[in-house]
């Protein structure tokens, strides 16, 4: 993932992340567009695709147990360092309207590709593609990553997983996540937001009538959610995936269909620089998951379910959510919000997990031990794992 060929354009910055001085005292909230706490002063690398690629000063050895612990758990990345070990350079992710407008194209064209290429899978029919294997993966896994305190580590690896994708179909900027404050701190409808522009976007609102939701029973514990495939839903009218036909859901069913939307302008609120400072004043991670998870576990929206909730149709269907490319912009979004959380406070919340394990009784309690299902697609990782985007197999920042 290191690019071959850097810009020898060199900028020293100070950077959102690093080794944490002694802080055990919890911080004021942090406000949405505040800088994490500048401490040390690194070197970025702005490369020929302009992604900037944070240097991490002192990468020492790890010592000779936790390697041997971390070549003990297969690696996602395939490398033969194993996860957990520090990267020696982060790739810095981007909002979307930040991108180059040729990495946005260069991005939706790696999206189209995973659209268009056969499944690795060959058990699986001709039809399905790349694209739809991310589908069936989060389906499979849906019922233990959701209302759940492994909801944030299962979801930073899986999106780790599609980047890893989107690259293989030759995007090389950097990966976008969605800053929902950058729309709702002014009086703009989200709708209208540059993320869903027809050319530079993924497209708009669905066309009512032009998409019949199926009645019969997917068998699945949370069904459709009438609202979010009720008038004024419908097959999106423009934009890049328009005419592209998707295999898998709504839900627990296989049927092909186009991208359904229905924005709902209610969900602005939690989606506010409000609500997601409210989050990260939170002070430990228990409450701190559970505050920016809401439907369908608890009677109010919140802000994962709400950017869910704002897109409808395909966003809002509980298995197959990721029919929708905003998916992965929406999930990098609340991994930014959890990192920014983390590295306010490095030295406590590093490695703090807490939590239920089900939504239902029993419900158990988390450790970084606990397995994070993703075969037969990849490779389980341990919760432990995936807590620092600065190791690998992650190495990225924001
Ligand atoms: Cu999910």
């Amino acid at each position: 993932m290191i690019p071959c060929t850097l810009y020898s354009f060199v900028l020293l910055s100070f950077t959102a992340f690093a080794a944490a001085a002694p802080q055990t005292v919890e911080p004021g909230a942090l406000e949405v567009g505040d800088a994490v706490t500048p401490i040390a002063e690194t070197e970025v690398v702005v490369d020929e695709f302009g992604v900037e690629w944070v240097q991490v000063p002192d990468v020492e050895e790890e010592p000779v147990e936790r390697r041997q612990e971390a070549a003990s758990t297969s690696s996602a990345s395939g490398s033969a360092s194993g996860p957990g070990k520090k990267c020696r350079q982060l790739e810095v992710r981007k909002e979307w309207r930040d991108l180059s407008s040729s990495n946005k194209r260069s991005y939706i064209a790696a999206v189209k590709c995973l659209q268009s290429t056969r499944a690795s899978n060959h058990t699986l029919p001709n039809k399905f593609t790349r694209y739809d294997e991310y589908v069936i993966q989060h389906t499979e896994s849906a019922d233990n990553i959701h209302g759940v305190a492994q909801f944030l580590p299962w979801h930073r690896h899986f999106g780790y997983l599609y980047h890893q994708g989107i690259r293989q179909c030759g995007y090389k900027g950097p990966f976008p996540y969605w800053d929902w404050t950058r729309d709702t701190s002014g009086t703009t409808p989200v709708a209208n937001s540059p993320i869903f522009n027809p050319t530079t976007g993924f497209g708009g609102n669905g066309v009512p009538n032009t998409y019949t939701v199926p009645t019969d029973d997917d068998g699945s514990a949370w069904p459709l959610n009438p609202q979010a495939f009720s008038y004024p839903a419908g097959c999106i009218g423009s934009g890049p995936f328009k005419n592209t036909v998707f295999h898998v859901g709504p839900n627990r069913r296989l049927t092909d269909h186009c991208l359904v939307r229905r924005f709902l302008e209610d969900m602005r609120p939690v989606l506010s620089p409000a609500n997601i400072n409210n989050i990260l004043s939170q002070t430990n991670y228990d409450a701190f998951w559970n505050s920016l998870d809401g439907l369908p576990f608890k009677p109010d929206p919140a802000l994962h379910d709400g950017g869910h909730g704002f897109i409808g149709g395909d966003m809002a269907s509980f298995y197959t959510s990721n029919n929708d490319p905003v998916f992965y912009l929406h999930h990098a979004g609340l991994d930014r919000i959890w990192w920014k959380w983390v590295s306010t406070n490095l030295n406590v919340r590093l490695n703090q997990i807490q939590g239920q394990t089900s939504p239902f009784p029993p419900h158990g309690s988390i450790t970084g031990d606990w397995v994070l299902p993703f075969q037969p697609f990849s490779s389980n990782i341990q919760v432990k794992y995936t807590m620092d985007i600065r190791n690998e197999p992650y190495c990225y920042t924001y």
